[in-house]
């Protein structure tokens, strides 16, 4: 039986913990088959930004919201970013969105039309705009670039035009922004992806300088892939921006994170700690989900509490022992070691910890009590409810 504790070096470093929350997370989202609306649904971004803060006000883990452009288009930046600060978040990481327009069907900051590629470029030079006014520091870019058959494209080319590409917009980052690259191996592409892994990011970026980074996605691997190797060898190379956390069974199922394989995401946070990654400014961890089915602010608090778990866990490897055991190539211990971190139920010693911090215990059951669910329900009548893609 597992004794492990959390020491109060443990908890400090749980204490400083920071998770950022997708706004698109809050809006309806399903599948190609039905996108089923719910009661209390934001109608726009401030609604949205209301929905994310009672993340954050029962758990303490979400201070930033991520936005997504044009999604999270307004009219005033100023105002938007005066409304998250007086609800106690502030706003995030921009990702910008070159997959829901005509002219991307062929590829955006790869195109060979130079017409589309320079539209592609302006959207990022936009949405660096937006990010001055809305002080976010970190630019995200997906690129749902690639071809169907093979054949249809010089893929080489297209390396180059992304290079290309990527370098006019690392040029507009102030100071103190970045950029980072996010990578997936496939879909809506199917034979080729432009950005498919991690090595083709990283050569990316690394061509860039020292403001543009990796972004990992946990769902944007094949099955199998051992993703906490990568988030090492990305710690290893001072590469490392972000996380795009959520869980998969088959694709890229943008599940709650910690849902499909809690194992998976121990084994992350564990390198993550290895690697010096916690509480690293240079690494932000963001949720990038979508709840089709449950409802979206418990949905986004269980996944905070589900990181929050999995890292106090990750917290209790007995470093010392462990390196004693690899140096002995005792492979039995040192896996029992890391067992042993994994298999201790933390729950109990977090719900104390939250009582001692003024927090809930239980903040998924506070937050059903408090009654926020049925006032948006009754009160956000009328008016177009945000979707994934609207
Ligand atoms: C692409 O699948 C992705 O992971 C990117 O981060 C997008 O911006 C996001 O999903 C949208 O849901
Ligand atoms: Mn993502």
């Amino acid at each position: 039986m597992s004794t492990r504790t959390l020491t109060a070096e443990h908890l400090s470093a749980l204490e400083a913990q920071a998770i950022e929350l997708p706004s698109w997370a809050f809006g309806n989202s399903g599948t190609r088959f039905r996108v089923f609306p719910t009661p209390g649904t934001p109608r726009d971004p401030f609604e949205k930004i209301a929905d994310a803060a009672q993340v954050h006000a029962f758990t303490r883990l979400a201070p930033a919201v991520a936005l997504h452009i044009p999604w999270d288009k307004v009219d005033g930046y100023a105002a938007l970013r005066r409304h998250a600060e007086d609800l106690g978040v502030t706003l995030g990481t921009v990702n910008s969105n070159t997959f829901q327009d005509e002219d991307y069907k062929f590829g955006a900051l790869t195109h060979q039309n130079e017409c589309i590629r320079q539209k592609a470029i302006d959207h990022h030079l936009e949405c660096i705009d937006i990010m001055d006014a809305t002080g976010s520091r970190d630019l995200k870019i997906w690129l749902a670039e690639g071809s169907n058959y093979p054949g249809q494209n010089d893929m080489r080319a297209r390396q180059d035009r992304l290079q290309d590409s990527l370098q006019q917009i690392y040029a507009r980052l102030g100071d103190d922004q970045r950029l980072v690259l996010e990578y997936k191996f496939f879909e809506p592409a199917f034979y080729h992806t432009d950005v498919p892994d991690w090595g083709t990011s990283y050569v990316q970026v690394a061509a860039l300088g020292d403001k543009a980074m990796v972004c990992l996605d946990t769902g944007h691997h094949a099955p199998g892939t051992n993703i906490e190797f990568i988030v090492m060898q990305l710690l290893r190379l001072g590469k490392l921006g972000s996380f795009d956390f959520n869980s998969r069974f088959y694709a890229d199922d943008d599940l709650i994170v910690g849902a499909a394989d809690p194992f998976q995401l121990f084994r992350i946070l564990a390198e993550v700690i290895r690697g010096g990654g916690l509480n690293n400014p240079d690494v932000a961890f963001m949720l990038d989900q979508c709840h089709n089915i449950e409802d979206k602010i418990p949905g986004q608090i269980r996944s905070v509490l589900n990181v929050q778990e999995m890292t106090a866990r990750a917290l209790l490897i007995d470093r010392d022992a462990l390196a004693a055991a690899q140096q002995e190539n005792d492979v039995l211990a040192a896996n029992a070691i890391l067992m042993d971190a994994f298999q201790t139920d933390v729950r109990p010693q977090l719900a104390a910890w939250r009582a001692s911090r003024g927090l809930a215990e239980d903040p998924m059951a506070a937050y059903l009590a408090s009654g926020y669910q049925q006032r948006i329900a009754e009160e956000r009548v009328g008016g177009v409810q945000a979707g994934w893609g609207a």
